[in-house]
């Protein structure tokens, strides 16, 4: 099986009370693994695409056989978002940004409440499910984009720094439908020194 789903690298109240632990349990164990499960299963039609990573799929989506396209765009593209949504989020996060990242943020936004607003904005904004992302382009330079569905700002050669699951699934046990106090509350859970990594990695 080329994709596999990460453990989690925490456990699943470790986000308590931003984001309870039975979201998190049915979010990981059950929405991300069926990404996994329905990317694997539409590899399998192409094995010579076995090789190939989550990132390379998404990248050359146009070149991804188009039998199993929209699959891989839903179902890898699934399996990229939520592979990096569990990283950029721990125990004990939140509060300002530190290292590269936050002047990074204050170049591009003017400052973290700025970032902060915009980001919410677009998530709160999102029509239906999606997610709103902080994107770097290739040449390093930042924007808030929102994203239908699954999508995935590898699809548009932008690499994804940190961004938020506006899915119902992601929030409505604790927040029903209110998703503005839920990402509100999600910022409580960022890890910046993950995100640092993240962002420097960038540029490697
Ligand atoms: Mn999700």
């Amino acid at each position: 099986m080329p994709f596999e789903l990460p453990a989690l690298p925490y456990a699943f109240d470790a986000l308590e009370p931003h984001i309870d632990a039975q979201t998190m349990q049915i979010h990981h164990d059950k929405h991300h693994a069926a990404y996994v499960a329905n990317a694997n299963a539409a590899i399998e039609k192409h094995p010579e695409l076995g090789g190939k990573t989550v990132e390379d799929l998404l990248w050359g989506i146009n070149t991804v056989p188009e039998d199993i396209r929209t699959a891989i765009r839903n179902n890898a593209g699934g399996h990229a978002n939520h592979s990096i949504f569990w990283t950029i989020m721990g125990p004990g996060g939140g509060g300002n940004p530190n290292g590269r990242i936050a002047d990074a943020l204050k170049n591009t936004f003017g400052g973290y409440d700025a970032f902060k607003e915009q980001l919410q904005k677009a998530a709160v904004g999102q029509f239906g499910s999606g997610w709103a992302w902080l994107v770097a382009d290739r040449a390093g330079k930042l924007s808030i984009k929102g994203y239908p569905n699954q999508d995935s700002p590898y699809m548009e050669e932008m690499t994804p720094i940190l961004g938020v699951d506006v899915w119902e699934h992601a929030y409505y046990l604790k927040y029903q439908n209110k998703r503005a106090d839920y990402v509100t509350a999600w910022f409580n859970t960022l890890n910046w020194d993950a995100i640092n990594s993240r962002f420097g990695s960038v540029w490697a």
